[in-house]
């Protein structure tokens, strides 16, 4: 039972020890650290219970370099199911709920897609009571924060621990040992507790922290040499400093190697440590307790590492540690860009990870003998070894040392199977599966959505869907029932005055809230064709010019993506689209049709604000690239239809939702192999109305790219290709004018409100395949083989 006296007086109590301050002479920053405190003091008995109810039984452990968590305090009061109590308690303390909301930091130590499904995730195993920990690194800056100089984006360090992190507690008795060749290092563990969803369970996500053995060298210091005396503990810390901002892209850093072996080592050291204090039957069964999921290749050095720790540590023989690892480990492909796909120089391990190197080696070795034996060609041999190239091949390493490897939609793990990875298929049948993504209904419907999770609760009469998200399907009964349709398309209206109310305190730029809000919002990369979205807008803005009678809905196109720092293509994409929305914002011509926002710093809580509000979702990546995407389920959640093409999960979406309630164009997969070798992006340049026009904006001067060169590059890159690429090797030529004649029917159906309303109904009501919880459902069972302990509540 929730105790408000005693709540207040714990808010009260902390920041007298934590600040040596009343409440009255606190700033907001400590309230918020105060009340998150006293949240913590709440669930630290449930949390201490979860982990005693695990420790006899196997559990799951989720290895990422990445967990895009952001906001904690929300999500905690949703989950605890005490929202209401404490926005009364703090009421009577004089404080604003949302006010220390807002205060709080993203915590932003990840990239995109695949470090939020790390946190959704964490999620769903806490709410279904699943034995998970997840185990990653707790890096000082996340993901940077973006500004915008003159339309460029500008990057600064992300120091969201700049007013400490209420949320979790260093646990300095389960500090382990890192070993490099060159150095050795401190990994300090801080837990955070993932807290499930109206149940007592309470799981863990443990964070490694490099530290120095010693904070400074003594003798150094006396002798004022203060630099020196500090330089072994910079460079221990350097390692857990910053998160690399690559997405999709590999970064081929001793740091990075560091950072990998860093967190997985200290990861596997504690999992042996436990397993010694709570199982006594030693390692032959260690499986039996373990399952370990490898988030993309970033964790593989798991593999060796777990064989050296079983072999050099605990003394079992190289055929018992492989035995027990190949049955302990599972690996999750993300991605089939051939950028991505790390590979290790040799020599970079042989410096650094001599041991693991030399493990490793021998992985290798005993792979290529078994090779021999079942008589395999020295062609499909050389296709699929661990160690060619001088360099270390992890996706291949990931799959020989596990027991199964999954793709993250169903095209995707087609993909994999037919294609990217087929030589390994044909070798391992047995091994490959499917697990379609799936994101958390609790922070992006419930949390992010409050009004429309109400009227769900209201029509099915209960919140149970929350949690059994099948449920959902029985909303499919009211897409006739104008009283329904008629207070979503309220809902919607207030999301969409909320966001314009936002971007206007954040970007001071005022949106119309009767136009569509189409929004797309991702990471920026040339594969998911922000550029070509921009090609149409630019088209569409010709054409407003020329013929102002043209009657089109107003429109608000709404963009939100980061551009890795290196990645010059994306920053140019992204000072185009800036030049473009400055352009039509100030045409008084086109004023009240088109207008144009690119949100700054788009990150998690930016998106609890913008997929509720979202009328159009555009996903349009060049087919066989978005091995799932995340974003396109959390629009549908929100009742949004999908622009986009049959590429990952929307494909699933469309299967779920029906074609006719989304707007699918550009070619598929099975088009783009036959026309990839003949594409002459020029004919379509030549032949399709409007194109030229829009294309060659990039290059006569009607936009400014401050005369770096950086828009005639983009040209270049569509129409002449390049040493190392094709012209236009994403299609968004061929793809320009289908995707106009979707706009366009986009543009008709949303006139009749009923009808559009009835879409985006129909997409809500069959979201719920979507769910993470049907996700973990499915790892729990068809890979980890893992249940909720039998005598937990
Ligand atoms: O993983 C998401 C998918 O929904 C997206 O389609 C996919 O693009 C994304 C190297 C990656 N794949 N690969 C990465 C991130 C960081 C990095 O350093 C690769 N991210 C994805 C979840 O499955």
């Amino acid at each position: 039972m929730f105790d408000r006296e005693k709540f207040k007086e714990s808010v009260i109590r902390n920041l007298k020890i934590e600040f040596g301050k009343t409440l009255e002479k606190s700033n907001k920053h400590e309230k918020y650290y105060g009340v998150s405190k006293a949240i913590m003091e709440q669930i630290i008995d449930h949390w201490n219970r979860t982990e005693e109810t695990y420790k006899k039984g196997k559990q799951a452990y989720y290895l990422s370099a990445e967990f895009l968590m952001g906001r904690a305090l929300g999500n905690n009061l949703l989950n605890l199911g005490i929202q209401d109590e404490i926005e009364k308690s703090l009421k009577d303390l004089g404080i604003d709920v949302n006010m220390i909301e807002e205060i709080e930091e993203d915590a932003g130590l990840g990239n995109g897609g695949l470090g939020r499904l790390a946190a959704c995730f964490l999620d769903s195993c806490a709410t279904m009571n699943l034995p998970v920990v997840g185990y990653g690194l707790r890096y000082r800056y996340g993901i940077f924060k973006q500004k915008f100089v003159d339309g460029y984006q500008v990057e600064e360090g992300d120091h969201w621990l700049k007013y400490g992190d209420p949320w979790s507690i260093r646990r300095a008795e389960d500090i382990v040992m890192v070993e490099f060749a060159d150095e050795e290092v401190k990994a300090v563990p801080y837990d955070t507790p993932i807290i499930g969803y109206k149940t007592k369970n309470v799981n863990t996500l443990r964070l490694w922290q490099a530290e120095a053995l010693e904070d400074f060298d003594f003798n150094l210091f006396n002798e004022q040499r203060y630099d020196e005396a500090v330089r072994e503990k910079n460079r221990a810390e350097d390692i857990s400093r910053v998160l690399y901002p690559n997405d999709s892209k590999r970064e081929g850093q001793i740091l990075r190697l560091k950072q990998q072996y860093f967190f997985v080592s200290a990861s596997l050291q504690d999992m042996v440590k436990k397993y010694k204090e709570r199982i006594e039957e030693g390692f032959e069964v260690f499986s039996q307790y373990h399952a370990v999921q490898l988030n993309d290749t970033h964790p593989v050095v798991a593999i060796p590492e777990l064989m050296r720790l079983l072999i050099d540590q605990e003394g079992l023989t190289w055929e018992k540690a492989w035995e027990i690892a190949k049955k302990t480990f599972a690996y999750t492909n993300h991605t089939i860009m051939a950028e991505a796909l790390e590979k290790w120089d040799i020599d970079l391990y042989e410096e650094f990870l001599p041991r693991v190197y030399e493990i490793i080696v021998k992985i290798h070795k005993q792979f290529i003998e078994e090779l021999k034996r079942k008589n395999y060609t020295k062609e499909i041999m050389n296709k699929v070894q661990i160690i060619s190239d001088h360099s270390i091949h992890m996706a291949w390493l990931a799959i020989y040392g596990s027991h199964t490897i999954n793709g993250v939609a169903e095209l995707h793990t087609e993909i994999l199977k037919n294609q990217e990875l087929k030589d390994w298929y044909d070798l391992y049948p047995h091994k490959f599966q499917n697990k379609t993504n799936g994101i958390t209904f609790r922070r992006w419907l419930a949390l992010s959505n409050k009004e429309l999770t109400q009227l769900i609760t209201e029509l099915l009469e209960t919140e149970e869907w929350i949690t059994d998200s099948n449920r959902m399907k029985e909303l499919e009964k009211y897409a006739e029932n104008e009283v329904v349709l008629k207070k979503f398309l309220q809902i919607k209206l207030l999301k969409k005055k909320e966001l314009a109310a936002y971007i206007y305190k954040k970007e001071g730029i005022e949106i119309n809230t009767d136009s569509i809000f189409d929004i797309q919002i991702k990471r920026l990369h040339e594969y998911k064709r922000q550029l070509l979205n921009a090609l149409y807008i630019v088209d569409l803005y010709y054409r407003l010019k020329e013929n102002p009678a043209i009657d089109i809905v107003p429109r608000t196109f709404v963009f939100g993506a980061k551009a890795a720092p290196g990645y010059v293509r994306a920053k140019a994409i992204i000072k185009y689209i800036n030049e473009i929305a400055r352009m039509i914002n100030h045409d008084e011509e086109v004023k009240g049709k088109i207008q144009v926002v690119f949100v700054t710093n788009y990150n998690v809580s930016y998106g609890e604000k913008l997929f509720s509000a979202a009328d159009v979702s555009q996903q349009i990546s060049t087919a066989g690239k978005e091995a799932s995407g995340t974003g396109n389920m959390k629009f549908m959640l929100n009742g949004t239809p999908t622009l986009g093409t049959y590429d990952g999960a929307n494909v699933e979406i469309v299967q779920e939702a029906g074609k006719e309630n989304n707007f699918i164009f550009g070619a598929r997969v099975e088009e783009l192999e036959v026309i990839k070798d003949s594409y002459h992006p020029k004919e379509y340049y030549e032949k399709v109305p409007g194109l030229k026009r829009a294309v060659d904006t990039l290059m006569n001067g009607t936009f400014d790219d401050g005369g770096t060169g950086m828009f005639e590059e983009l040209y270049n890159a569509l129409l002449e290709g390049s040493d190392w690429h094709q012209a236009d090797n994403y299609f968004l030529l061929r793809d320009f004018e289908e995707y106009r004649e979707a706009q366009q029917r986009v543009d008709r159906a949303y006139r009749d409100r009923l009808g559009w309303a009835r879409k985006c109904w129909i997409n809500l009501a069959n979201a719920g395949k979507f769910s993470s919880d049907r996700t973990i459902e499915e790892y729990a069972k068809e890979i980890w083989n893992i249940e909720p302990p039998k005598y937990n509540s």
